[in-house]
């Protein structure tokens, strides 16, 4: 009777567990889905009219109106690159200096990606110049050199939640569609991108699924299989006894690996 109730309670566990890994890897892959239509609308109306067809207020309106799209994504913005040489002219039309991540007027640098655009749940990155900060720098140029979606290990963001960052690269409307990494990087206009909050919106993701109580979930970036970081959940203390489940999952960034273990809260 006891082996039976075991094997019961293991497959209660897969099951449990693909079902939340289905779930997460579906929503996440709708949200990059939609950041990459925003990435073209920036394209489109932005950098394809003359003068642009877009503004702060445009784009706050149709980002609010459309979060829905979005489950995971607490905001998203755009950043606009800036080279030195047009540092100047940049600050005196939008009639603010670029500051760091850390509040402080922005040193000298070769390039800056302040943003220009940012839905209101994320206004406090507004002006900020987005390659002052390591993991966000990072996605930039990485995105902007291969031309897909990106994602940054997992951080403490700048709303002090735990989460990732997705970025993607708008470029200039004269980049031809083979086009190499350095000629991708010149024509580089800026950087579409949002904020998942990991930590509060899967909480909320989870909590409406049946067996919530019974089950501890975490999530990893395994990247570095060797040194695996928390992405969702708390630290299970080593050399824990009690049986786990292990989905993989793919959020949707081939440089970055990821899994979901799942556990029971007491020993079944
Ligand atoms: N957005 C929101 N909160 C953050 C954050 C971020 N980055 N970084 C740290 N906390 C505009 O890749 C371009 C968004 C960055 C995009």
């Amino acid at each position: 009777f006891r082996r039976a109730a075991m094997r019961k309670a293991e497959e209660g566990l897969v099951s449990m567990c693909e079902e939340r890994a289905r779930m997460l890897q579906d929503q996440f892959a709708v949200s990059v889905n939609h950041v990459h239509a925003l990435a073209i609308l920036v394209a489109t109306f932005h950098y394809e009219k003359h003068p642009p067809a877009l503004d702060q207020d445009t784009f706050a309106d149709y980002t609010a109106r459309t979060s829905f799209e979005r489950p995971l994504l607490s905001g998203v913005a755009y950043a606009q690159r800036v080279v030195h040489a047009d540092r100047e002219s940049f600050e005196r039309q939008q009639g603010w200096i670029i500051k760091t991540m850390k509040h402080e007027p922005s040193p000298v640098q070769d390039e800056y990606a302040p943003v220009i655009y940012s839905q209101e749940t994320v206004s406090y990155i507004e002006g900020l110049d987005m390659m002052s900060g390591e993991e966000d720098r990072e996605n930039i140029l990485r995105s902007r050199a291969s031309g897909k979606a990106v994602l940054t290990r997992p951080f403490r963001l700048m709303s002090n939640h735990l989460g990732v960052v997705l970025t993607f690269p708008v470029y200039r409307d004269d980049l031809p569609s083979d086009a190499k990494e350095e000629d991708r990087v010149t024509a580089t206009a800026g950087y579409l991108g949002g904020a998942f909050d990991v930590e509060s919106l899967v909480e909320n993701l989870l909590r409406q699924l049946a067996g919530n109580q019974e089950l501890v979930v975490n999530v990893y970036d395994v990247t570095n299989n060797s040194n695996p970081l928390v992405m969702y959940g708390s630290e299970v203390p080593l050399g824990n006894p009690s049986p786990s489940h292990i989905c993989m999952l793919d959020f949707g960034d081939p440089y970055r690996k990821h899994h979901m273990i799942c556990r029971y809260r007491n020993k079944p």
